[in-house]
C-alpha cells in the first residue's frame, strides 16, 4: 500500500495536539508504520523546503519548523497522499474548511500544525529524508479486513 510522510510541526507539539491529530488518522483507518519525536536540523529543513527557497516566507518557515520538537510519522493506506491531504485541509487554518485538521484546530496564517507529502513521488523522497528503513515496520492489524474490502486482493 501507499505511504506518506506526515510532520506534526512545533506548534502542534507545543499546543498539546499530538494525540488529537494522531487519533484522527487512526479513526480514519490509516496505519502508522513509523513514528518518532525529533528535532529537525536547519540543514534538513532547508532541504525539505528547497522548492520554496527565495520566496519571502522561506526563512521564517525554516525557523518555524526547527524551533522545537516535531513528530515525524509515516502513514500507510490506499491513496494515502490524497486522503491525508484532504484531512489536513487548505494550507492555513484561517482558510481551511471546518472538518479538516487545520480548519478545526488552527486559525493562523503562518503556523499550520502539520505537513503531508503532496505526491507519491515526493512521499518516497521525504520518507527517506527522515526515516531509516529499519524504523518502518511491516505488520498487519486484525482490523485491516474490516477497514478495506480485501476480497479482490486489492484494497477497496
Ligand atoms: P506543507 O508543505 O507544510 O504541507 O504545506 P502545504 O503543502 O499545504 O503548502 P505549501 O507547500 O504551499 O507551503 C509550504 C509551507 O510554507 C508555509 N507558507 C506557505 C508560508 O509560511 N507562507 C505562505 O505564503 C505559503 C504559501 C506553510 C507551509
Amino acid at each position: 500500500m501507499d505511504r506518506t510522510l506526515i510532520i506534526l510541526k512545533p506548534d502542534c507539539v507545543q499546543r498539546g495536539l499530538i494525540g488529537t491529530i494522531i487519533t484522527r488518522f487512526e479513526c480514519k483507518g490509516l496505519k502508522i508504520v513509523g513514528l518518532k519525536l525529533s528535532r529537525i536540523t536547519p540543514r534538513l529543513a532547508q532541504e525539505h523546503y528547497a522548492v520554496h527557497q527565495g520566496k519571502p516566507f522561506y526563512d521564517s518557515l525554516v525557523r518555524f519548523v526547527t524551533s522545537g520538537p516535531v513528530v515525524l510519522m509515516v502513514l500507510e493506506g490506499n491513496n494515502i497522499v490524497e486522503v491525508s491531504r484532504k484531512m489536513m485541509g487548505a494550507t492555513f487554518g484561517f482558510k481551511a474548511d471546518p472538518g479538516t485538521i487545520r480548519g478545526d484546530l488552527g486559525v493562523s496564517s503562518a503556523l499550520n500544525l502539520i505537513h503531508g507529502s503532496d505526491s507519491p513521488e515526493t512521499a518516497k523522497v521525504e520518507i527517506a529524508r527522515f526515516f531509516n528503513p529499519d524504523e518502518l515496520l511491516e505488520f498487519s492489524r486484525t482490523m485491516d479486513s474490516w477497514t478495506y474490502d480485501l476480497s479482490s486482493g486489492l484494497p477497496q
